[in-house]
């Protein structure tokens, strides 16, 4: 398997204002992985802390102006990483430019996120159903690109009950949402076994969104 050149596809429509971009990051996956390797030397993944009391499934790491993070008190988004003190690190250009041209291929122009959260998921991790809604203004979308291991991606409605589509999501695949979807419910199903050539035992989810 070539892991750096093969070739995207058209997108493809899950829900009004969402779009699933498979194989959109495949041609800029040497650049990407060289910023998510060397970002998560200097800020590893962590498992954070729920409110309720409960560790994260999935281990979580972020770059730009705002991190978001998760402690026993509250979650959020934060200007400095919790276990260093430090600022979050700067999205890098090659990142940018990506979350740029994915939500442009969704019809999001000008799209300028200034916060990339970074979900490491484990085999057996996953992510329940939930809106992301602490950001300030919704009209910015949201890009989420995939590394590593398959996962199913679940994509709902505006309510947690309403049915969701499965999306087979596979390394290099980008899904874009925003307008009337921005709020829709979604989530990962559990990661099953598997080892992938350039991230091992692991999938990355690169998470941009514009949060203040
Ligand atoms: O891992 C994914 O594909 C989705 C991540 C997500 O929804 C989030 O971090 O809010
Ligand atoms: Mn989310």
């Amino acid at each position: 398997m070539d892991l750096f050149s093969e070739q995207p596809t058209a997108p493809i429509a899950i829900a009004t204002g969402a779009y699933w971009l498979p194989g959109f990051a495949l041609p800029d996956m040497a650049a990407l992985w060289q910023c998510v390797m060397q970002h998560l030397l200097a800020h590893p993944a962590q498992c954070m802390m729920t409110p309720m009391g409960y560790p994260m499934s999935v281990a979580t790491s972020s770059m730009g102006e705002w991190g978001w993070v998760s402690d026993a008190q509250s979650y959020g988004y934060r200007a400095h990483n919790p276990l260093t003190g430090e600022p979050w690190p700067a999205i890098p250009p090659a990142i940018l430019q990506l979350a740029a041209s994915a939500a442009a291929e969704a019809g999001y122009s000008d799209f300028v996120p200034d916060s990339c959260l970074m979900n490491s998921y484990a085999p057996g991790s996953k992510m329940g159903l939930h809106q992301d809604k602490d950001e300030q203004d919704f009209s910015q979308p949201i890009v989420s690109v995939s590394l590593g291991l398959p996962a199913t991606f679940m994509f709902g409605g505006a309510k947690r009950s309403d049915k969701s589509v499965r999306i087979p999501l596979q390394h290099g695949d980008v899904v874009v949402w925003g307008g009337a979807s921005r709020r829709f419910y979604h989530g990962v199903a559990v990661v099953k076994p598997g080892e992938h050539a350039l991230t091992g035992h692991r999938r990355i989810n690169l998470t941009l969104r514009k949060a203040r």
